[in-house]
């Protein structure tokens, strides 16, 4: 196992961390200021989400520069000191990569939206005609640029422009700008929807939106060696792919060391237990057994296959997982207590995205105009546009919308929540004063202290990076029980999904009257020796360390 296999990596959205400025936006002096917190918290590493320049018509995932510092975050020097002051606490930063698209204000679209015989042309897609491939963020995959009467591409939104990977100029262009980041300093790379970047010739009509000609694509493998050899060669960097629609093939040897491509990948099937036949847009309750069937194929076919996944609940796309899976009422901390071991003790590196550690939850916003994100816009438009009621679209933007996870962080009970002088750019949710990290800092069974815990037993319990994943009770309805076998020990993880209490019995095999037990974390204080027969509280979390005598 290489160190890094046992780290733990810390999400920052850095448009909702802190404002030092004072600005109703993050910036990145703001997170300098947080770096004791985060090495409290003991997390090896920092994936900030992109602060490069861009015109933030998607939060940063549109960039215009991959050379500058989005005035808005601060400056270069700004950036230097931040590595520096990360490095002094033993911290590594993540830089996201978004090289799938540029924005249309960068300088390469600008010269190839210009004419038909622009070097840069053919660092983009253009057709004279689309096929009905769809976007992601809804409606058509491509925009009719008039000025030379042709299409392009756009995955995303219109103003993302998909790069041509296919062209050996704009691979060299993307190295290049990797390798000077790489020379900056930075401990590695989170390459944003990496998986989607090798298109088919001949860009087939789909009876779908498209996703299964681009996704995991023709020369996706080679493209990544190449950037392999290019960039990550003889270096000491995490990278990690975020795989959109993938399958568990494709994730082993985008991570498998021996293909030469990746540390580790992110997928989404997890994520979409709540999207009835794949729909995101309609409110639903999540399937149970479907997600545990898939984290449990996920830990095995990695397992056997050599490759290795980054876990993780939340993330700037994702709505808040104590209110996704767990519960936003009375047990609210005990349910984030229970997502937070049952993530952390599965094979793999965790994320905590901010807030996470907290508990924090999703906003409620109930009106459109509380909204930000581009996705919930466009999709709020298109679904009134097709005759859905407006009560319906903000019933399953509440549940779904990305903004749910991108509210300022909850620092203290003081106005905008710690997070700015200024009015913040979204709103602050109205628990603020209660979940914060002032008041769980000081509090020893606060959420916060789980996850600190959590954090450290990484490092301590080796079983946790290299233990068997073996799933029990797979058809029971509300618990997800696994262990983590090493040669003569193993650890023993219960997660009662649900506030209703229930009784379970594990194999005799797991647990007998002469195993010595130790208990590594629980979420109720009165955690007494465990045996076959259990009874579980709500929410009721707990991991134990067996050894037969
Ligand atoms: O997201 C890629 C992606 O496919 C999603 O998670 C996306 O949010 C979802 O499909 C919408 O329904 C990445 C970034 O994480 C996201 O913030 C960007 O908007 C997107 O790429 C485009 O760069």
């Amino acid at each position: 196992m290489q160190d890094w296999q046992r780290s733990v990596i810390y999400q920052i959205y850095p448009k909702s961390f802190h404002s030092h400025a004072g600005n109703p936006t993050g910036d990145l002096l703001g997170i300098v200021a947080k770096l004791d917190y985060l090495h409290w918290l003991g997390v090896d590493c920092l994936w900030i989400t992109p602060f490069l320049r861009s015109p933030q018509r998607d939060n940063g995932y549109d960039i215009s520069d991959y050379y500058a510092i989005d005035p808005s975050y601060g400056s270069m020097a700004d950036c230097e000191l931040l590595i520096a002051e990360a490095d002094k606490r033993g911290i590594k930063l993540m830089l996201d990569i978004v090289v799938n698209h540029t924005s249309i204000e960068h300088v390469w679209f600008q010269q190839a939206r210009s004419s038909l015989d622009n070097p840069y042309r053919d660092f983009y897609i253009w057709r004279d005609q689309p096929n009905n491939w769809e976007s992601k963020f809804g409606g058509s995959a491509w925009e009719y640029e008039a000025q030379t009467g042709q299409y392009y591409l756009h995955l995303f939104d219109h103003t993302q422009a998909d790069l041509n990977w296919d062209n050996p100029q704009v691979r060299a262009e993307v190295f290049k700008m990797m390798q000077f980041w790489r020379d900056k300093g930075v401990g590695g790379f989170r390459l944003d929807v990496i998986n989607l970047i090798s298109k088919p010739e001949d860009f087939p009509e789909d009876d779908s939106d498209g996703r299964r000609f681009y996704t995991d694509g023709p020369n996706v493998h080679a493209y990544l060696q190449q950037m392999h050899r290019e960039v990550f060669e003889g270096y000491d960097l995490i990278n990690v792919g975020e795989m959109s629609s993938t399958s568990l093939e494709h994730c082993i040897r985008y991570s498998n060391p021996q293909s030469k491509e990746l540390s580790m990948t992110f997928n989404f099937h997890h994520l979409k237990v709540d999207y009835p036949n794949l729909q995101k847009w309609v409110r639903a309750d999540f399937d149970f057994l479907q997600l545990k069937r898939i984290l449990s194929d996920w830990q095995t076919g990695m397992q056997a296959g050599g490759g290795w996944n980054a876990l993780f609940w939340c993330n700037h796309d994702q709505p808040r997982v104590v209110s996704r899976f767990g519960h936003e009422g009375e047990f609210r901390e005990l349910s984030a207590k229970m997502l937070g071991t049952a993530l952390h003790f599965l094979q793999g590196t965790p994320f905590v995205y901010q807030g996470e550690e907290l508990g924090m939850t999703n906003p409620g916003f109930e009106s459109i105009e509380h909204y930000r994100d581009v996705e919930t816009l466009n999709i709020f438009r298109l679904k009134r546009e097709a005759g859905s009621s407006d009560a319906d679209n903000m019933a399953a933007i509440m549940q779904k919308s990305r903004d749910n996870g991108r509210t300022p962080m909850h620092w203290d009970a003081t106005p905008n929540a710690g997070f700015s002088v200024a009015e913040p750019w979204i709103g602050v949710p109205a628990n603020a004063a209660q979940i914060n990290v002032a008041r769980q800092l000081d509090d020893p069974d606060s959420v916060l202290h789980h996850y600190r815990t959590l954090i450290a037993l990484r490092r301590s319990e080796p079983l946790i990076t290299d233990g068997l994943y073996r799933q029990l009770l797979p058809e029971h309805p509300q618990v997800w029980a696994y262990l983590r076998e090493g040669d003569a020990e193993r650890l023993l993880v219960v997660n009662n999904f649900y506030s209703t209490p229930c009784a379970i019995e594990l194999p005799a095999s797991v647990i007998s009257e002469s195993t010595r037990q130790r208990t590594l974390i629980s979420n109720y204080p009165d955690a007494t020796p465990r045996t076959r027969q259990l009874m579980l509280r709500p929410y009721e979390s707990f991991v134990v360390h067996l050894i037969d005598p």
